[in-house]
């Protein structure tokens, strides 16, 4: 009921909408509204109430909420379902409790700040509150476990999408950051539960720093981390970009289920690649080696030559990329 007082405030932001009116058309109580509207402003919004005009919406949080997400969706079932928490350990660890209990495909488990948001191999994901986007959608494709890896690149895909949309020009650091300035402003964490030829269900991870500021970060991290607010100099819209990852995903993410067809995917990744034509070092758990990045290939793959002339194609697993000198 909350949620549909609300979006009757959201159609009459120009207008007073009468405590009669909301009742009459809801079913409710004059004093049930009043109650909704307090729970509504605690949240966050702001809204006039006048007695003989009744309600207005004057303005509305930074929150990730469905309600403040669904205006620029326009998706058929990617973020179609938002759970939402102010403060939660890990949306990715939510997301596995939750895939098994959920049927559908596109469910988005998003927070306002994670107290242990998780990277790859065990590292801490620096997730402060309502500064990032910090989220998961929960997937349950009908694909090969062996093509997981795919889905990584697809949102690899969308991200760089939504902010090129914003102009804002960001590449794409195989197999799973997004870069602005040579910096990392996005990284990507795909888990899965699979049988040997089945996957049960696949949670993507998507921790991006869109307005947070230098002091936000570790010491450790400032060196190689930014955000769009860094970058550009002004606060950035988190639920824009959270609108159009999800819009820019579903097209990609579908073409890859349904046909096996991740080419606009690959162009994605090979158009907008940071590493292709670079010297970098492949870090294999203890061992560092140079290669030169000559492409990827259509399965996703990242083609390197090495310094005795060897050629290797990269499946993402557990490599980490690092330029000569700096993180790239
Ligand atoms: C990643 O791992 O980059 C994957 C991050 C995925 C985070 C999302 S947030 C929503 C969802 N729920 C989760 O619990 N996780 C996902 P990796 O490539 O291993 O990089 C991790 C490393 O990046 C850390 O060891 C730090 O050096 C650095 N780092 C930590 N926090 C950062 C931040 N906010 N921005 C940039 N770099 C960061």
């Amino acid at each position: 009921m909350k949620d549909e007082i609300l979006r009757l405030l959201k159609e009459n932001t120009k207008d007073f909408i009468s405590g009669q009116e909301i009742s009459e058309r809801f079913g409710v109580s004059r004093t049930a509204i009043w109650k909704y509207m307090n729970q509504l402003k605690i949240e966050g919004y702001e809204i006039e109430s006048v007695s003989k005009k009744g309600y207005r919406l004057l303005d509305s949080p930074d929150i990730l909420t469905y309600e403040e997400i669904y205006d620029g969706l326009s998706t058929k079932f990617i973020g179609r379902k938002i759970i939402h928490f102010d403060s939660i350990d890990s949306t990715n660890s939510k997301a596995k409790e939750l895939a098994s209990l959920l049927d559908e495909d596109g469910t988005v488990v998003i927070a306002e700040e994670q107290t242990m948001g998780k990277g790859r191999l065990g590292r801490n994901f620096i997730s402060p509150n309502r500064k990032g986007i910090w989220m998961s959608i929960i997937l349950k494709p009908d694909i090969n476990p062996l093509k997981v890896s795919m889905v990584t690149q697809i949102g690899a895909a969308a991200i760089n999408k939504a902010f090129r949309e914003m102009k804002i020009e960001t590449l794409i650091k195989w197999p799973n950051d997004i870069l602005l300035n040579k910096k990392k402003l996005c990284g990507i964490l795909t888990e899965m539960s699979a049988e040997l030829t089945k996957v049960n269900f696949i949670v993507m991870g998507i921790g991006i720093n869109v307005n947070l500021d230098k002091d936000d970060f570790t010491e450790e991290v400032r060196e190689t981390a930014t955000s769009a607010k860094i970058e550009i100099g002004k606060r950035i819209s988190r639920k824009e970009i959270v609108a159009r990852i999800l819009n820019n995903f579903e097209p990609l993410y579908k073409a890859f289920v349904e046909k096996e067809d991740i080419e606009e995917t690959i162009a994605i990744c090979r158009e907008n690649s940071i590493l292709i034509d670079r010297e970098i070092r492949v870090i294999k758990r203890e061992n560092s080696i140079r290669a030169k990045v000559l492409d990827i290939n259509n399965k996703g793959e990242l083609i390197v030559k090495y310094e005795d002339g060897k050629v290797e194609n990269l499946i993402s697993g557990e490599i980490s990329i690092r330029g000569l000198e700096s993180y790239i």
